[in-house]
């Protein structure tokens, strides 16, 4: 009875806190995910991701992060920013009644409000033409600052992309912080209770989790989607050596005969069994890549992608079913949507560290962002 409370009460704080979706597992080895990762690390899928190779015992087995851990709790916080892409260029996600939706038809009753659909990708894509580009020319900085553009912006046609989950302060940062606040409640409510949390950089395997917790099923691009969502979103997860009650695993799988993903993604990094080739991936190759050139066998395949990349989530059409985040923390930084390609190029270094300050896109450092910058230009 407790543990039903219990997990009640922790469900209850989940969404107290903003997260949107949340599903619980119990902790246990991950035998048939061991293989799957032992696999990929095996095709060198990692490519230069050594941090991929380290602790594989601790990633398939949570009571390895947190002794006596009973239960993993998995949370999903919605990004998608409901803006469109500031290139201009179109999202594929809603043309038309794709397959997935036919396929996933024959196998599921569709919700009404569903099934009548939301705006399609395409009236998500169909950018205001920018002007923003040349005719009013600010300083990159003053750009960069000025907030300028804002909701319903003017779209930079041709300019770099960035992908969606960095257009607001660093996920990292935001989620951590409402992971420690979750646990400070759970011991402050429940009582002492082991946990840690975790967001992206521990070696943790989060889309199993979450599919273990009911969330969703892992889609043919490597993404984790689920049909209220779609897969914009973030993945948490809080270990913790408190026993509660545990969501049944999501058994389906509603890709159906549809292969967007893979016929889109520009570097061909998706292949068949939902194995994405990480060193292939333009991901991988704006982001992860350190201190190294991206091999000119990738020239001309980035379609403008400075950080990241969205192509096999575009088009997907789980996506059509995104709705804006509620996170005030995740609203764009004007840059990242104001910014042309001449802006992106003057850019300093400080000018840089000023505008970015609280962004993911610390991760690959100024460096990194003229390296890539210099690989898209035509
Ligand atoms: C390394 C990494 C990358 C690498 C490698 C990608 C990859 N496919 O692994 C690179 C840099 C390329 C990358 C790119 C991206 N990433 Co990344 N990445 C990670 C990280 C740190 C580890 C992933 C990992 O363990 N990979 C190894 C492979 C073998 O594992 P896997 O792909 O997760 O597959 C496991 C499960 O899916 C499961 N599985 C696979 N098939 C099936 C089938 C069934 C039936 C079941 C039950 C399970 C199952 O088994 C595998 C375990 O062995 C995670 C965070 C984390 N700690 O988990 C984020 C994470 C996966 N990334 C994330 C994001 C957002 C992205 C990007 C969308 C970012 C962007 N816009 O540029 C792209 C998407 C690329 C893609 N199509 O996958 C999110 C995914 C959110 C979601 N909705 O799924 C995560 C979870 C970070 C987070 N906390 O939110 N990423
Ligand atoms: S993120 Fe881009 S490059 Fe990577 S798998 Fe998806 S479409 Fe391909
Ligand atoms: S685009 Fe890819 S992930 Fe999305 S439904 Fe189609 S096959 Fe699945």
């Amino acid at each position: 009875m407790l543990k039903n409370n219990h997990t009640e009460l922790i469900k209850q704080w989940t969404r107290d806190l903003g997260f949107d979706h949340c599903g619980i597992a119990r902790a246990q080895v991950l035998d048939e995910d061991a293989r799957r990762l032992e696999s990929w690390l095996n095709k060198g899928m990692n490519g230069s991701m050594a941090y991929m190779e380290n602790y594989f015992d601790i990633r398939i087995d949570p009571s390895k992060l947190v002794p006596g851990a009973r239960s993993v709790i998995t949370l999903l916080l919605n990004y998608f920013p409901g803006q469109e892409d500031p290139a201009g260029h179109m999202a594929d996600a809603g043309t038309g009644v794709s397959e997935v939706l036919q396929a996933g038809r024959n196998r599921m009753r569709m919700d009404e409000d569903r099934e009548k659909g939301p705006g399609t990708g395409a009236d998500r894509g169909k950018g205001t033409d920018a002007g923003g580009g040349k005719g009013l020319r600010m300083s990159a900085g003053e750009r960069g600052r000025s907030g300028k553009g804002g909701l319903g912006m003017e779209a930079v046609q041709g300019a770099p992309r960035v992908a969606k989950y960095a257009y607001g302060n660093d996920y990292h940062e935001v989620i951590r912080s409402k992971l420690k606040i979750l646990l400070e409640r759970m011991r402050r409510q429940i009582g002492e209770v082991n946990g840690r949390g975790f967001v992206d950089s521990a070696p943790v395997l989060e889309r199993s989790w979450a599919v273990r917790s009911g969330l969703g099923w892992v889609g043919k691009n490597g993404n984790l989607l689920n049909r209220q969502a779609g897969s914009f979103f973030f993945i948490a997860t809080l270990i913790v050596d408190l026993e509660l009650e545990y969501d049944t695993p999501f058994a389906g799988d509603y890709c159906g005969t549809c292969r967007k993903c893979i016929d889109a993604c520009p570097t061909d990094a998706i292949l068949d069994n939902k194995v994405v080739d990480g060193s292939k991936c333009i991901s991988y190759f704006t982001i992860e890549l350190k201190d190294q050139l991206i091999p000119e066998t990738m020239k001309g395949k980035f379609e403008d992608w400075l950080f990241g990349c969205d192509t096999c989530q575009d088009v997907c059409p789980w996506n059509r079913f995104s709705t804006p985040t509620k996170e005030t923390a995740f609203a764009p930084i004007p840059a990242i949507l104001n910014f042309s390609t001449a802006d992106w190029e003057e850019l300093t270094e400080d000018g840089f560290k000023e505008i970015f300050r609280h962004s993911a896109l610390k991760r690959t450092k100024y460096a990194g962002i003229q390296r890539n910058l210099r690989f898209i230009a035509p």
